[in-house]
């Protein structure tokens, strides 16, 4: 049986554990080599083997995705892995804060930045040359805080807003050049260490009911299935499909 990214090559980054890591899974599932990149060594190698262990052709490469100059020579390393054809990135590294714009620190604003925004801007950097001479297609993770305001999150909506403009802008650079750049921007996803950490930030019985409240579909969403979208975006299927913000967030975003 031939999956949807059969051969593909894939590097997704933050996928040691959460989002990252189903994607990861899925791509491999339906064919594709995947790489996976984090700051969390030891967990990338542990996701590596596991996918192994399934049967899908998977690599580990320890990265911090805001040091520009270890992201190049990581991808370097991988795109000579994939004897320098790199079909697909998935920008998926992310962190959230907490913080009105009184109450954000420099440093906190600053360290957001970096791994959300500047992340993706450096690992698109180093993927694009491969891209450009074979096609690709790069998946950036957005959110739903980066196309609404979400309370207490300023620099959380600021950096993910910046990933949904760069994504439209690397689509009006690249898809010429056979690059189809699109974002997902997923609602809350509950069960994986950001999530627990946006529910952990305010327990209260009120503000947790009013953040379900938010959700018409009537609960949070789950990790494969902010993967089955990056899958559409990153395959052939979604072929006419570049600059696209895709909102995965039960409606969230609707009402
Ligand atoms: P997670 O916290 O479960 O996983 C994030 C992964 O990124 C971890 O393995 C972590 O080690 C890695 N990472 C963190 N900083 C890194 C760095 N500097 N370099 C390389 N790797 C790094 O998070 P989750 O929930 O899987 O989130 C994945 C993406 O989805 C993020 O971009 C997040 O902002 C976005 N997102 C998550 C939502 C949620 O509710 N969980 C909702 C909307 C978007
Ligand atoms: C942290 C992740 O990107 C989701 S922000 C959505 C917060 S809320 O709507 O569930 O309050």
């Amino acid at each position: 049986m031939s999956g949807k990214l059969q051969n593909k090559t894939a590097v997704i980054t933050g996928a040691a554990k959460g989002i990252g890591f189903e994607t990861a899974r899925l791509f491999g599932k339906e064919g594709a080599k995947v790489t996976i990149m984090d700051i969390d060594e030891q967990s990338a190698i542990e996701a590596a083997k596991k996918l192994c262990d399934e049967g899908i052709e998977a690599y580990a490469f320890q990265l911090d995705v805001t040091n520009a100059e270890s992201v190049e020579k990581t991808f370097q390393k991988a795109i000579a892995n994939y004897s320098g054809v790199l079909n697909i990135l998935v920008n998926n590294a992310g962190i959230a804060d907490f913080g009105t714009v009184e109450n954000t620190s420099l440093d906190v604003w600053n360290r957001i930045m970096a791994v959300n925004l500047n992340g993706t801007f450096f690992c698109s950097k180093a993927a694009i040359p491969s891209m450009k001479e074979h096609g690709g297609s790069i998946v950036n993770f957005g959110s739903v805080a980066g196309v609404v305001g979400i309370p207490g999150m300023a620099a959380y909506c600021a950096a993910k807003a910046a990933v949904v403009g760069l994504t439209k802008q690397m689509a009006a650079d690249y898809s010429a050049q056979g690059i189809r750049t699109n974002c997902v921007c997923p609602g809350t996803i509950a069960s994986t260490a950001l999530g627990q950490q946006l529910l952990g930030s305010d327990t209260s019985e009120e503000t947790q009911k009013k953040r379900l409240a938010k959700y018409p579909i009537g609960r949070f969403g789950e990790p494969v299935e902010i993967a089955e979208a990056v899958l559409f975006l990153a395959s052939d299927q979604a072929s006419f499909v570049s600059g696209a913000a895709f909102n995965v967030d039960g409606g969230m975003t609707a009402i």
